[in-house]
């Protein structure tokens, strides 16, 4: 149990590979892990507490009753469409509770959602879709002004394995398309063969990491391993039945959906409320609203909320704890929140591979405001080496190594990675470069990866460089980070061209024509002569970096 997954086990092809035996063994006896899968957890929490707001989205609002019967309606008709135990579903839903009705029914079924995010695209999608061999597409029918249907189409027609299309809204002309709400139905006879059992050590869903290898890569979790994630962050959050969650960011992103977020809290018996966008004006208003006590956001919304709190003054007396991650929150900026919005302030960095790291609500200020946290599992073993993967001592920068129960030991189908990522005692490499106080908190200082952090976007140098170089008039290219006051970092490519000079809106439109995420373009193009070459021939991104850097001192 917990070693191979389901359509592993079945085809006799590991898909992923999971935890050592001896490991597995004492994640279980320790009680990290449990006997518990996420399809039953609406029924449980129904039992014990049926009129209490589960959900709320806009005007709808789920007592957790309400959200077991839609679940199971909604399990029965994707069981008669034909989704099975195994099979993979891209799931690219915005904040919207249809998201956590599907994913529990999925969970019921012991079908796996592959979490897509609403600003990817075709390149994005048709990666996930050829790697996960997913037999269905969920998508809204327009959101922040894209249609997902004409998409959809084009891929359904590119991808054998992709039979249905799921649509929330309107399937306009596309007479294939199956309509969400069709399959929200009460009646819906009960599944006469349910088939085996779910078991808490199969696929529950797949992830997406920032990526530093070309495409994004997909991270297997398991129904013990992701709800351990939930229960530990929930527990440092002091989470209970009281408790109000508002989901700002993307349902979909690891941070929102599990740490704590979305099932910590359902876990916990609490209430989630959807966020339909991060703006500060809704989600201010939200809080005051549904007397939200704790929610979660990426440094770049800060500033924004405590203009808008400034200005506005509503009441969010309520907001006992805001979370801040996905990218380096600045010290000042970090010191600036408990005394503006009365709300504990708690950094978080994690990654979608596993590890996450918080501060505790009763940590010291002082630690609170320049850590990004401890490790939330004591059964997490943490590791910063230096180049040569020797442990370096407390206070000193290394790269972070980590393996733990909720820890990946490799990719969803991607056995090429595992020299590269992991060690061969299978830690995995973050990239990213910390420095470890004596008390265990970690702070981040860099990274090794090719990787942007747009503010908690990641986008991937290396992806970029490569659709940069289809284009006719670009003959080499590099992107690298620049500092941005706002965004933490921003991308600058660096381009060498032979003819005429394509502008920084033109190069946006040719990656968004080859179908790459709008947040993917670079934020700046710099022409030059020559690329700078490190002494074995690599392109010097250092050096590039340097000139980013004092071109933006020449600017100011
Ligand atoms: C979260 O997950 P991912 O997978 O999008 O990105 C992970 C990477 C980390 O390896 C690190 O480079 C960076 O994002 N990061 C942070 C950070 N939190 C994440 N860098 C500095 N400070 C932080 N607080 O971003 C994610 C997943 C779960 C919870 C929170 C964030």
């Amino acid at each position: 149990m917990g070693t191979t997954s389901v359509q592993g086990a079945l085809s006799g092809r590991p898909d992923w590979p999971g935890w050592p035996p001896e490991a597995a063994r004492h994640y279980r006896q320790a009680g990290y892990w449990r006997d518990e899968v996420f399809g039953d957890l609406p029924a449980r929490q129904a039992s014990a507490r049926p009129t209490a707001t589960a959900l709320v989205d806009g005007d709808r609002r789920w007592t957790y009753a309400a959200l077991e019967a839609e679940v199971e309606g909604l399990y029965r008709s994707l069981h008669r469409l034909g989704l099975r135990r195994g099979d993979r579903v891209i799931v690219q839903l915005p904040n919207r509770a249809e998201f956590v009705l599907l994913w529990f029914a999925l969970q019921r079924l012991g079908a796996v959602p592959v979490h897509a995010l609403p600003g990817h695209r075709r390149h994005e999608i048709a990666h996930l879709a050829r790697i996960t061999e997913a037999v269905a597409y969920v998508i809204p029918d327009r959101h922040a002004r894209f249609d997902y249907r004409a998409l959809a189409a084009d891929l359904g027609a590119e991808h054998a394995s992709l039979r249905h299309t799921i649509v929330v809204g309107d399937t306009g002309d596309h007479t294939g398309f199956v309509p969400f709400e069709t399959l929200l139905d009460p009646r819906a006879p009960a599944v006469a063969s349910p088939g085996p059992a779910v078991d808490a050590g199969d696929l529950a869903l797949l992830l997406l990491s920032g990526g530093t290898t070309g495409t994004p890569k997909l991270i297997p979790r398991t129904h013990q391993d992701y709800a351990y994630n939930a229960r530990a962050a929930a527990e440092v959050c002091r989470l209970d039945e009281d408790s109000v969650y508002l989901a700002v960011l993307p349902i979909a992103f690891n941070f929102t959906m599990s740490c704590p977020g979305v099932l910590g809290t359902l876990h916990a018996g609490g209430t989630v409320v959807l966020s339909p966008s991060p703006s500060p004006g809704t989600a201010l208003e939200l809080i005051e609203r549904e007397r939200v006590t704790i929610t979660a956001v990426n440094p770049p919304l800060v500033p924004y909320w405590l203009r808008e709190f400034e200005e506005r003054r509503p009441d969010i007396s309520s907001l006992a704890v805001l979370q801040v991650g996905a990218a380096r929150l600045a010290d000042d900026l970090a010191r600036r929140i408990e005394p503006t919005l009365g709300a504990r302030l708690q950094q978080v960095f994690g990654m979608a591979e596993g590890l996450l790291n918080l501060t505790a609500l009763d940590d010291p200020s002082a630690i609170i405001c320049s850590t990004q946290g401890r490790p939330v599992s004591p059964a997490d073993e943490v590791l910063v080496v230096d180049g040569d993967g020797a442990p370096v001592p407390d206070g000193q920068v290394g790269e972070l190594l980590t393996r733990g129960p909720y820890t990946l030991r490799g990719y969803y189908r991607s056995p090429e990675l595992a020299r590269t990522h992991f060690t061969e005692d299978g830690f995995y490499r973050t990239g990213d470069l910390v420095r470890r106080l004596p008390t265990g908190h970690l702070s981040v200082v860099g990274r090794v990866k090719e990787q942007i952090n747009r503010g908690g976007e990641k986008i991937d140098a290396t992806e970029v460089e490569e659709h940069l170089l289809a284009h006719p008039g670009i003959d080499s290219v590099a992107v690298v980070a620049a500092a941005d006051p706002e965004l933490g970092e921003r991308s600058v490519a660096f381009v060498v061209c032979t003819g005429p000079v394509p502008k920084t809106r033109e190069l946006a439109s040719f990656l968004r024509e080859r179908g790459l995420a709008a947040y993917k373009a670079p934020d700046r193009v710099k022409v030059i002569e020559r690329m700078p070459l490190t002494p074995v021939g690599k392109t010097d991104k250092n050096a590039l970096r340097e000139t980013a850097r004092l071109e933006d001192g020449q600017a100011r």
